[in-house]
C-alpha cells in the first residue's frame, strides 16, 4: 500500500510539473511580435492601439493571435486606469471582451462573468435600434453597448494567469 501511495504522489507531482510548465510557455510567448510594446499599469499589462479600426471579432482574433485576450474589467478602478492610458482619439471607443450572451440574456466578459450593470454609463446598455445588443465598448472610462460590426480601437490584455500565479 505505501508503494502505491508513493507512486500516486509521483504521478501527481509530475502532472503539476507538466501543467505549470505549459502555462509558463504560453505566458512566455504572450505578446511577442506585437506591432508596438505593451504598457504595464497598476491593474495589469495591456496592448493599446489607437490607430486601427477593426470590428469586435477582428479585435478578438488579433489579441488571441498574440497570446492575449480582449480587455476585461474586474473593477471600476481598472476601467479608469486603462482609459487614462489611452490617447483618447477622436473616435475614442475601444472594444472590450464584453459580449451579449443570448442564452443568459446578459452581457458577459470572455471569462464568463457578467459585465456589472454599474460599469455602464447611465442609460446603457440601451440596445439602441434593436441592433446594439452585441458588444461592449469603453469610452470615457465607462461602458456602452454597440454593434459588433462597427469599427473601433483595440485593447488586449495579458491573461491573468500570466501575472497572477
Ligand atoms: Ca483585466
Ligand atoms: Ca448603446
Amino acid at each position: 500500500m505505501p508503494k502505491m501511495k508513493v507512486l500516486f504522489s509521483l504521478i501527481a507531482l509530475l502532472y503539476i510539473g507538466i501543467t505549470s510548465s505549459l502555462a509558463q510557455i504560453n505566458c512566455n510567448h504572450a505578446g511577442q511580435g506585437l506591432p508596438h510594446p505593451m504598457v504595464e499599469l497598476s491593474t495589469g499589462k495591456y496592448y493599446i492601439d489607437d490607430k486601427s479600426f477593426p470590428t469586435w471579432n477582428e479585435t478578438r482574433l488579433f489579441c488571441e493571435n498574440f497570446g492575449l485576450e480582449q480587455v476585461t474589467f474586474d473593477s471600476v478602478e481598472e476601467m479608469q486606469v486603462v482609459w487614462d492610458a489611452t490617447a483618447g482619439s477622436q473616435r475614442a471607443n475601444y472594444w472590450t471582451s464584453g459580449f451579449y450572451d443570448e442564452i443568459q440574456g446578459i452581457y458577459t466578459w470572455s471569462n464568463g462573468k457578467p459585465v456589472p450593470l454599474e460599469f455602464f454609463t447611465a442609460g446603457e446598455p440601451n440596445e439602441a435600434g434593436g441592433v446594439e445588443r452585441t458588444a461592449v465598448v469603453l469610452k470615457n472610462a465607462t461602458l456602452y453597448d454597440i454593434r459588433a460590426e462597427l469599427f473601433y480601437h483595440i485593447i488586449c490584455e495579458l491573461p491573468e494567469k500570466c501575472y497572477k500565479p
